[in-house]
């Protein structure tokens, strides 16, 4: 476990650079909402959770991960890309005309999307259909979604809630990434969805509520959602936006910066901060 999590730990400082890397190489896209999911994304495909084949991307039995937050694409394709589901360097494509990492993830387009997303709200229902397709055709995958806590605001979501519960969809774990940040300010300034464990709680979930950029807690909180029986998990983990650049980002003065690459005269510190554990 010790040698699995220093790896782990050192994964995610490589996820982050090319986060970093990519974003800033195409001018545009949304490296803090990426950065935030790290570590969750890193204990996903790296901790021995999601049982995938990046060789076999289409494989049936398959776990599912759907990245609802289709903004947080970059997080998504430097995992997809350090997997070996595609060229790593292809990373550096990110935006670019005819490049099938397009800004929001399309899963026409690259293989390891399980869904395209961006449209927000949407793939928490997405992911109860895949929940309820094992249990149809008897297969034993998981399917995880990741959501923002911003995007809780969409109704969708609450539907989507309501049915896991009714179906008692165990094989169906949600992870809120709670930066506490949306698009135009603090999420709970924008609607306030608080207790967002103790809604899910109501609904019938079984919930935690973890330090979501601390690598030993996402690795526990993921074990004990594979434990439940009965009732779909909700894991809200607590990160923070820009999650490993925060000084940097404090020095620009925005600590949201949403949707803003790091301008390149910034981007070797930001790597630097990286490299050096930063918060
Ligand atoms: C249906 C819909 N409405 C609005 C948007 C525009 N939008 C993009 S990101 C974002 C904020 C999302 O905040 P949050 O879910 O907290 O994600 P974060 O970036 O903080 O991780 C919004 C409103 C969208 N993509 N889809
Ligand atoms: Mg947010």
């Amino acid at each position: 476990m010790p040698n699995n999590l220093d790896a782990l730990l050192a994964r995610a400082k490589s996820i982050r650079e090319d986060i970093l890397r990519m974003t800033t190489e195409a001018g545009s896209g949304h490296p803090s909402s990426s950065l935030s999911a790290v570590e969750v994304m890193t204990a996903l495909y790296f901790g021995g959770f999601l049982r995938h084949d990046a060789k076999n991307p289409r494989w049936p039995d398959r776990d599912r991960f759907i990245l609802s937050k289709g903004h947080a694409a970059p997080v998504l394709y430097a995992v997809l890309a350090q997997a070996g589901y595609f060229p790593h360097d292809q990373i550096m494509t990110l935006r670019k005309l005819d490049s099938p990492l397009e800004g929001h993830p399309n899963m026409r387009r690259l293989p390891g999307v399980e869904a395209s997303t961006g449209s927000l709200g949407q793939g928490l229902s997405q992911g109860v259909g895949h929940a309820l397709a094992a249990r149809i055709d008897q297969k034993s995958y998981h399917t995880y979604v990741m959501t923002g806590d911003g995007e809780l605001d969409q109704g969708q979501n609450w539907e989507a809630a309501a049915a896991a519960a009714k179906y008692q969809l165990d094989n169906l774990t949600l992870i809120v990434d709670r930066n506490h940040y949306q698009q135009t300010g603090a999420a709970e300034e924008v609607l306030n969805m608080d207790p967002i464990d103790g809604k899910f709680a109501a609904f019938g979930w079984k919930t935690q509520v973890i330090n979501g950029n601390d690598m030993r807690e996402v690795l526990k909180a993921l074990d004990r959602a594979n434990a439940v029986q009965g009732l779909p998990t909700c894991i809200v983990a607590l990160t923070h936006k820009g999650q490993g650049i925060l000084n940097v980002l404090r020095k620009l003065g925005d600590v949201n910066f949403h949707g803003k690459p790091l301008p390149a005269k910034n981007l070797d510190e930001a790597l630097a901060e990286v490299a050096a554990g930063g918060e």
